[in-house]
């Protein structure tokens, strides 16, 4: 995959950056349906549909020059399109949130976070070392904790990644892409919000 041209972040001093895998209509609907429903049985916020992602790799704020580094490395992933299933409900009582995610390892999605590390680890960016748990937040500022147990299963096909800024300050603003790399398509370019159709420059 070769890197792209650097598109402009909001915040063009620091932007707060992270790799995700992103949800997509039709799944999106189904997963908005039950962070609706558990965000008022838990007395929270869903998460809005267009925000609803699992995150591979949290960078953090980043100085603008270092970008085009974080690029090549989205651009340098080599792991594959993988399916998984959401089929487990839970929280996470610290950070106040509700999460669907899969019931048991998968080893495939733990090597593209892996893999999303490694690329960054190899450009020298650093991210959050934390163990990975892969989840996808629905619901934030969580008064009480939802029921954990079985859900759906919703399954899932990854076959892209996505480098999203995250506007730092208000809890419900909109993550915006940056960059989109489709998965297991080795040359491959990514997609730029400058380089799709009817995106403003
Ligand atoms: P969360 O959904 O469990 O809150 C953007 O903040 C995304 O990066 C969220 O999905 C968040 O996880 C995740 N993330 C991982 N590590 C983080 C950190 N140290 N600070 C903020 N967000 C982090």
């Amino acid at each position: 995959m070769s890197a792209p041209d650097v598109p402009k972040p909001a915040d063009a001093s620091k932007p707060r950056v992270f790799f995700a895998a992103a949800l997509a209509p039709p799944l999106r609907d189904d997963i908005s349906g039950l962070a609706r429903r558990v965000a008022r049985q838990c007395s929270g916020r869903p998460v809005p549909g267009d925000n609803l992602h699992l995150t591979l790799a949290f960078i953090g704020a980043i100085e603008r020059s270092r970008l085009p580094a974080v690029l090549a490395a989205g651009s340098a992933v080599r792991a594959g399109a993988t399916t998984i299933d959401l089929d487990r409900l839970g929280g996470f009582r610290r950070a106040a949130v509700a999460w669907v995610g899969p019931s048991a390892p998968v080893p495939a999605l733990d090597a593209l976070a892996a893999d999303v590390l490694r690329t960054l680890g190899e450009a020298n960016i650093g991210c959050d070392a934390r163990a990975f748990h892969p989840h996808v937040t629905i619901a934030r500022h969580c008064r009480a904790m939802p029921e954990a147990g079985p859900a759906g299963p919703w399954r899932w096909r990854i076959g892209e990644i996505v480098l999203f800024e995250s506007p730092a300050g208000t809890g419900r603003s909109r993550y915006r892409a940056l960059a989109t790399w489709p998965l297991g398509v080795p040359g491959a370019t990514c997609r730029t919000p400058q380089s799709m159709p009817g995106a403003r420059r």
